[in-house]
């Protein structure tokens, strides 16, 4: 059987997220029940521990470095245009940014609009950008959390899909609620996804 609607996985590093996707895909029967698999997985740094996890799942990975650009008149823009070619070689249904951590200018945001989905850890529209777990201490605050949204080209602003919260406890450092946020967003960021396809992806 064709599998349709193929999905991209873009990480930047170690690729828990992605990983759990893939798992989720096979456990729960994507490729029956929507006719989508995850494709491919592309990281934009050689040493992202992600891909080494895609590998031994059995998921092809690709590389497109941002640093090999950094010499051009327009890095980001050349970027995003050889990032944008190698996704669409996979004809996509949709791309998943899985701690991919490169802003995406509004020309990729406009080819991908409306199959481009993101996992931001901390409850949107709250702390959007960098370091959003010492900014959530910092601010004082009891909950935090993760959002997945549609990517639009204000960073981090398009339309949420699905939020965990997490409580902030005592003691809390940025690195005790990154382990607490990831385990949420390892339940919420296949299941957001599992949404999308039954909605846009039914076999
Ligand atoms: N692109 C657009 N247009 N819109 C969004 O909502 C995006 C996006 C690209 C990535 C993920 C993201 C997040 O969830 C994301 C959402 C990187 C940065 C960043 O500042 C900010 C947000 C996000 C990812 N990156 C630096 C940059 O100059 C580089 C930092 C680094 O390499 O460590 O691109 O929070
Ligand atoms: C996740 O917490 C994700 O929400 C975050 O990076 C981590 C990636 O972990 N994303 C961002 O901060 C985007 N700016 P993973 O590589 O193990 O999935």
């Amino acid at each position: 059987m064709s599998n349709e609607h193929n999905i991209v996985i873009l990480i930047s590093g170690s690729g828990s997220n992605m990983a759990a996707i893939v798992r989720a895909a096979r456990r729960d029967n994507w490729a029956q029940k929507y006719r989508a698999r995850v494709a491919a997985v592309i990281s934009n740094k050689a040493d992202a521990g992600g891909l080494a996890q895609a590998q031994e799942l059995g998921v092809l990975t690709e590389v497109v470095e941002h640093q090999v650009f950094s010499d051009r008149d327009d890095p980001r823009g050349a970027f995003d245009a050889e990032l944008a070619r190698r996704i669409e070689s996979h004809r996509p249904a949709l791309v998943v940014l899985a701690g991919f951590m490169r802003i995406l200018s509004p020309s990729f945001v406009a080819q991908f609009q409306g199959r481009l989905m993101n996992i931001h850890p901390s409850l949107l529209p709250a702390f959007p950008g960098l370091h959003t777990h010492q900014r959530a201490l910092d601010a004082g605050c009891r909950v935090t959390g993760a959002t997945v949204h549609m990517v639009t080209a204000d960073l981090d602003s398009g339309p949420i899909l699905a939020q965990a919260v997490v409580p902030v406890v005592l003691g809390d450092t940025a690195g005790t609620l990154v382990e607490r946020v990831l385990h949420q967003e390892h339940l919420i960021y296949p299941a957001a996804i599992e949404a999308w396809l039954s909605q846009h992806a039914a076999a």
